[in-house]
């Protein structure tokens, strides 16, 4: 784990200013989406409940702040389904077990999820005050946060949850150094166990997201929902070019096993997302979620840790037999 920390830090000193927001620049995702708890699973959410956690470095004593971009569900940027009735709880946990309990780290919303303690919560429905707008939680104490080392400093935890309806929330994060505008707080950055995001309706835009695999990871499992057959997702590593991850069809699951080469190991993936250019799906929602050998949840990284991977091609090259 010394070498992740180490990774963390030169990859922060270059990525600072791009490792705030959720999604992150390097993701090129438009936004995170969740459902009110009547939304139909077929429009791209299987459980309408989103988990983010954010990493703040032991150094930092300043107060951070957490702002959500169109907090609200209705105006523009959300997706409607009859009547604007939906109302969507935004939670901020830290203390102890907030991210160190594994029921936080599951797939399945069970048991003690929303461990830790409570910081601060506000529910949202339709309001045109924060239609395409920021609502701040904090001033949080870093130290209001679990230390975990192995997670890079002080670990908060974000949940939104669809409460009623059936509209879908769409919505950006940024963790802050400012109540008032988005300014990065040095040395942070966000992991998510399971992401739930919108596509680009553009097809010719690639979204990526970006694993890290460490040195206990011998093979990934990837599952994911509701992709509706829109295109491709392959990874790309040090000894990847282009493998392909199963994809799902409407309202559907998909998984595949990846092994991991040994070369790959403190490495990052980066696993690109590509549109189907004849199709033009619009307003695409979907799940995606990794887990290693042991059935534990492998956290997406804000930012590549150690860097976005290129393919080396003396590694990926099975050697030629001389005969
Ligand atoms: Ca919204
Ligand atoms: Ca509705
Ligand atoms: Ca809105």
């Amino acid at each position: 784990m010394q070498r992740l920390l180490l990774f963390i830090f030169l990859v922060f000193v270059s990525y600072q200013l791009i490792a705030q927001p959720v999604p992150a620049v390097d993701e090129n995702i438009p936004h995170l989406v969740t459902f009110g708890n009547k939304g139909d699973h077929a429009w791209g959410d299987n459980d309408f409940c989103q988990m983010i956690f954010f990493s703040v470095p032991k150094d930092h004593t300043e107060p951070i702040y957490i702002r959500v971009y169109d907090p609200d569900i209705g105006g523009e940027t959300d997706e409607q389904k009859g009547e604007w009735d939906t109302r969507m709880k935004y939670s901020v946990y830290g203390g102890k077990g907030a991210c160190s309990n594994e029921d936080a780290r599951r797939i399945n919303l069970e048991g003690a999820y929303k461990s830790g303690t409570l910081l601060g919560s506000k529910s949202f429905a339709e309001n045109p005050r924060y239609d395409q707008n920021w609502y701040t939680f904090g001033p949080i104490n870093p130290t209001e946060g679990e230390y975990l080392e192995d997670y890079g400093g002080y670990i908060f935890k974000f949940i939104v949850e669809g409460i009623s309806g059936d509209d879908g929330n769409l919505y950006n994060l940024f963790m802050s150094s400012s109540a008032t505008e988005n300014q990065p707080v040095e040395g942070a950055f966000a992991f998510y166990f399971k992401y739930k995001f919108r596509l680009h309706d553009d097809v010719n835009e690639i979204s990526h997201i970006y694993p890290f695999i460490d040195d206990k990871v011998l093979a990934i499992k990837q599952t994911n929902f509701d992709w509706d057959n829109d295109g491709i997702i392959r990874i790309i590593s040090v000894a990847k070019n282009g493998e392909f991850l199963k994809i799902s069809g409407d309202n559907a699951w998909s998984e595949s096993e990846h092994v991991i080469h040994p070369t790959e190991k403190n490495t990052s993936y980066d696993i690109q997302i590509i549109k189907k250019k004849s199709a033009q799906i619009k307003n695409n929602n979907v799940v995606i979620f990794l887990e290693n050998q042991y059935g534990e949840l492998m956290p997406f990284y804000s930012v590549p840790i150690g860097g976005i991977p290129k393919y080396k091609y003396s590694i990926g090259i099975k050697p030629q037999i001389t005969r």
